[in-house]
């Protein structure tokens, strides 16, 4: 018999492989219980439109209408506005399907009349159907660069444009040192009704860092005094999707479990590992993070929802969970 998974949740998340978990969740917790707080590191302007590429994707994946296929943009998607633009000799690298451009559009005139990155995800949310509160990670621009043997790159450039082709020595999060966190996270933290806080599978570098580089959120997190569970993007020591093992080559770290239980050394209580790196449990036990073995590959909704329930459960081992 399952236990009665009660209380609020808080995931921190990026975009792809966090979203679904983020679905896993939203689909198991009664409505309303979850909050996701969704890394803005990727954010840019394009083409004079202001794009949340995270945000969006979990948005869209929550509210049912993402592309199965790639993971983010809209379900049965058109590209005439992609088409008409080539054929005028504009920028067609980084791909607008004409019913998301139509949320980069609205975004970007409300942003433009003054409201908030939060207010207009707020509003988006509601009117897509979306049950779980997606909060931006801060109200404040913040971009994620990486350094290679050209110079800095913008993320989209690197990651879209040059396919994540060029080797990385440095990752920074322009303006998170000055960003502040979105309010609506310390209230939440404060909230005695929440049970823990989920790391998602998303790359710890480029989609978890720059969440925990706005000032006094990494120590936020810790002082709410509940269980953080962290879930590892690797199985069998490479990434499911995107450069993760690439880059932690790059960067110089072990590509394995205990690579990532040192990123997250200080902040999370366990990691959840794939059974496929059981065999890390040990190294990741001596870096004071309890190893917790599961499968996280995460195919169809049913492996989305396995994955929620048996971090619930872990919570539920050290917090407060009621059955
Ligand atoms: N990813 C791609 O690989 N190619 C694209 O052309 C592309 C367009 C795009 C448009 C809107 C959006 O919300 C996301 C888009 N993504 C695209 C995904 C995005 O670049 C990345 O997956 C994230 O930034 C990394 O989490």
């Amino acid at each position: 018999m399952s236990a009665t998974i009660t209380g609020k949740w808080l995931l921190l998340c990026g975009g792809i492989g966090g979203a679904k978990l983020a679905l896993g969740l939203d689909r198991l917790l009664p409505p309303g219980a979850l909050t996701v707080l969704v890394n803005t590191g990727d954010d840019f302007t394009h083409l004079g439109l202001r794009i949340s590429p995270d945000l969006d994707t979990v948005m869209y994946t929550l509210a049912d209408v993402v592309d199965p296929e790639t993971g983010w943009g809209r379900r049965d998607e058109t590209w005439q506005f992609m088409e008409a633009l080539d054929r005028l000799g504009g920028e067609v690298w980084f791909r607008l399907g004409d019913r998301d451009l139509a949320t980069h559009v609205e975004r970007t005139r409300r942003l433009a009349a003054g409201e908030t990155p939060s207010a207009v995800a707020a509003d988006f949310c509601a009117r897509l159907g979306v049950a779980s509160r997606l909060l931006p990670m801060s109200d404040a621009a913040v971009a994620t660069r990486l350094r290679t043997a050209t110079g800095w790159l913008d993320f989209q450039d690197y990651f879209v444009r040059l396919r994540a082709a060029p080797v990385v020595s440095a990752v920074d999060y322009a303006g998170a040192g000055q960003a502040a966190p979105n309010p609506a996270l310390f209230a939440l933290l404060a909230d005695p009704e929440l049970s823990a806080i989920v790391i998602a599978p998303s790359n710890p570098w480029l989609s978890i860092a720059p969440i925990l580089a706005l000032p006094g959120l990494r120590d936020a997190l810790r002082g709410a005094g509940i269980p953080v569970i962290a879930i590892s993007p690797l199985i069998g020591g490479a990434a499911v999707k995107g450069p993760t093992a690439k880059l932690m080559t790059e960067l110089g770290l072990e590509v394995n479990s205990a690579g990532i239980a040192r990123f997250y050394r200080g902040l999370a209580d366990v990691l959840v590992i794939d059974h496929a790196d059981s065999a890390d449990a040990p190294a990741v036990a001596a870096l004071d993070i309890r190893p917790a073995v599961t499968a996280t590959l995460m195919r169809t909704l049913e492996d989305r929802l396995a994955l929620a329930r048996a971090v619930c459960e872990l919570a539920a081992c050290r917090g407060r969970v009621a059955s």
